[in-house]
């Protein structure tokens, strides 16, 4: 499918292309004046975004598993409606969207010169029979300067609906330790790998593992000092984010992770995780989104 949209008399155009992926999956190339981006139905994950003339911001594994059923490690996985282990064995880490199909539901040109697209997915037997609860999920997409998600529950049952998410995203970086995470600086984070309760003190820095859950920010800024670039975050509907580096072991340990690619990644999560988790009453809906900008090199 190609669907080509320019609509607009100052020449505005979208490009979105339907193609088969990796692995066969089914993936949309999106490209327009202002930046690309690449898109799996699968997951309903960003797997790339660059801005124009810009080095790519998002950071995929090139042990990566593309298949039904599996988890695309890299790029922005969604995860919902629960955020980490869940409780009961045999449920899926990070629930279940990551890895299942979305649909397609619309692909519009913006006057902005953005391209705005939707995924969603709704609950069905398959989903029953996981997580015993009605909803609706739609994911909003906007590739621009700067790359915009917005991810929006509603609570199709009658009852107040639970949940905690985030969007798992992993950035490229030149390298890990020369990274400084600014914007957590005073809150409080539960420490996985260490165990307890801490506050950070100054921008967090990676020299080791680090999984994290920080407490009370909104706004973060990746610096990396190894390439001159600064990412910026900024969320809405979230008051957690998650910090990720599996450092040296873990990255052993994992088969879709390459040895040495923890150098090249870190992950710095939009959430609602740990205390910070969400009530949706009946029939209502939630939204958790983020911008995600980009200052070049020397900016
Ligand atoms: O967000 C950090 C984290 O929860 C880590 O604990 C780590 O295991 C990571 O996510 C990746 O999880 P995955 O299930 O994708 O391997």
């Amino acid at each position: 499918m190609n669907i080509d949209l320019a609509h607009d008399h100052r020449a505005i155009a979208s490009r979105v292309d339907l193609v088969e992926g990796a692995g066969g999956l089914p993936m949309l190339n999106v490209t327009n004046d202002l930046a690309e981006a690449r898109i799996s139905l699968h997951a309903g994950q960003v797997l790339a975004f660059r801005p124009r003339d810009a080095d790519p911001v998002l950071w995929v594994s090139e042990h990566a598993y593309y298949a039904e059923g599996k988890a695309i490690k890299g790029g922005i996985p969604i995860c919902w409606p629960w955020f980490g282990p869940h409780p009961e064995p045999g449920k899926p880490g990070h629930g279940f969207v990551r890895n299942r199909l979305w649909q397609l539901r619309s692909v519009e040109s913006l006057l902005s010169g953005e391209t705005l697209i939707r995924l969603g997915m709704r609950s069905n037997e398959e989903t029953l029979a996981i997580w015993p609860h009605r909803f609706d999920l739609e994911l909003m997409i906007v590739v621009g300067t700067g790359l915009k998600l917005c991810l929006t529950t509603r609570n199709d049952n009658d009852y107040p609906l639970q949940i905690s998410q985030a969007f798992h995203t992993y950035f490229q970086v030149g390298e890990v330790e020369q990274v400084a995470v600014r914007g957590l600086e005073g809150c409080h984070y539960q420490d996985k790998v260490a165990g307890g309760e801490h506050e950070q003190e100054g921008p967090v820095t990676i020299s080791g593992e680090v999984d994290r859950i920080y407490q009370g920010s909104e706004e973060q800024e990746i610096d990396d000092q190894s390439t001159g670039r600064r990412i910026k975050l900024r969320a809405t509907g979230s008051h957690s984010c998650v910090v990720w580096n599996p450092w040296i072991d873990k990255a052993k340990a994992m088969k879709d992770f390459g040895d040495e690619e923890y150098h090249n990644m870190i992950c710095v999560e939009t959430a609602n995780a740990g205390a910070d988790s969400v009530t949706i009453s009946p029939g209502q809906t939630y939204q958790l989104g983020v911008n995600i900008s980009v200052e070049p090199h020397g900016a």
